[in-house]
């Protein structure tokens, strides 16, 4: 049932490495080929192209028909991203974003994704599916070397948001996911979200934040290191990564990659669904100035939502979702409510909402301004 597959890694990562081999080397494999074949040839086929978060691509919220298989493809990309003005990461990505993208599909349909490593990387990767059943979440059946693809395909049976991540083995799994190899999933009720009553509900717009917890190593100057390749950056890193202090912690793989100008956006009415993964680490999303209307916190839809909610728990290696209609104009900051984390370290997002201030939600009454201290200061309470 079970074999064996060497890992191949470039030369430079041997050299820069060696023991990695022998983490890496010995995963197992499962070897399925006696299974009796699945006729699924009657249900039809859709082709989805994948969108760099925190977009998503467009699906509908309620399923038309029956089950489909959706087909999706992703490409691995080993690079050197950017994580804020002074430090770099040598990056594990799934289609060169930090966190890989978003994938929509209804309960019942078959995922169905073609996975490619390309020859220029040097690391074997592979994908571990939440939502999935069996081989490790598919990660043993989509175990590809450089210049290898695989097809997985799996049935989503659970509705919700499930992270998807790289493990390929040993200590190989956390460190190619804190290098940026994990995304979500969205498995829609086929009769599309409800709230706690029961009823229909529906977003205008989803967003998808990925947390991301970095860990680069500074050098005897203090200052961020900066390598080669990633097998190059493995042991300073993995030393940051076992005392379990992040050096980052960020929204979409950067310090501001959802502020400024790339700042999300909503009307004012507009529902929004925010959809928030952290695969190695546990998080607590807050909107400053807003709420989590409907909030799925464990992010599988079976599950009633919970209401009015301040701040929602995301348990390191889930994702969660939080529905809120904005009532006001103006900016909000989405924050990991660990505010040393949110402000310190990174992890901050802005959504920039259109309309018109409403008075009788909240009203600046009196300006700050200066008051009469010898005659005001003595009279105010206490
Ligand atoms: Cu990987």
């Amino acid at each position: 049932m079970f074999t064996r597959r060497t890992a191949l890694i470039g030369a430079a990562m041997i050299a820069a490495a060696p023991f990695v081999v022998k983490t890496a080397g010995a995963e197992e494999v499962m070897d399925t080929s006696a299974a009796a074949p699945v006729d699924l040839s009657s249900l039809p086929r859709r082709k989805v192209k994948l969108l760099k978060p925190p977009f998503v691509h467009p699906h509908k919220q309620v399923a038309t028909g029956g089950p489909a298989v959706i087909e999706f493809e992703m490409k691995i990309m080993e690079k050197e991203i950017q994580v804020d003005e002074d430090a770099w990461l040598q990056a594990m990505t799934f289609n060169g974003s930090v966190p890989g993208p978003m994938m929509v599909v209804h309960e019942g349909d078959y995922v169905e994704l073609t996975l490619f490593n390309p020859p220029e990387n040097m690391m074997q990767h592979n994908i571990d599916f939440h939502a999935a059943t069996g081989a490790l979440g598919g990660g043993s059946l989509t175990l590809v070397n450089p210049g290898e693809k695989a097809v997985l395909r799996f049935k989503a049976t659970r509705p919700g948001v499930f992270v998807y991540h790289c493990a390929p083995g040993g200590p190989m799994i956390p460190w190619h996911v804190v290098s940026g190899m994990s995304g979500c999933i969205m498995v829609l009720p086929r009769d599309g979200l409800k709230d706690h009553l029961g009823n229909p509900v529906s977003y205008d717009r989803v967003y998808y934040i990925g947390e991301n917890d970095f860990y680069i190593p500074r050098g005897p100057d203090g200052a961020y290191m900066r390598f080669a390749d990633a097998g190059e950056s493995y042991a300073d890193t993995l030393a940051v990564m076992n005392g379990l202090i992040p050096s980052h912690v960020v929204f979409n793989g950067r310090v501001g990659a959802l502020t400024g100008d790339q700042a999300l956006e909503a009307e004012q009415g507009e529902n929004v669904l925010f959809v928030h993964s952290q695969a190695n680490r546990d998080s607590r999303p807050h909107l400053i100035g807003g709420h989590g209307d409907l909030v799925w916190e464990s992010g599988k839809f079976n599950n009633l939502p919970e209401r009015d909610l301040e701040t929602w728990f995301i348990r390191g290696g889930s994702a969660g979702a939080a529905l809120y209609t904005f009532l006001q104009p103006g900016v909000y900051a989405y924050v990991n409510h660990n505010l040393i984390e949110a402000v310190n370290l990174g992890a901050t997002a802005h959504v920039i909402v259109g309309g018109t201030w409403n008075n009788d939600l909240m009203e600046q009454v009196v300006a700050p301004v200066e008051y009469d201290v010898l005659h005001e200061g003595r009279t105010a309470l206490p």
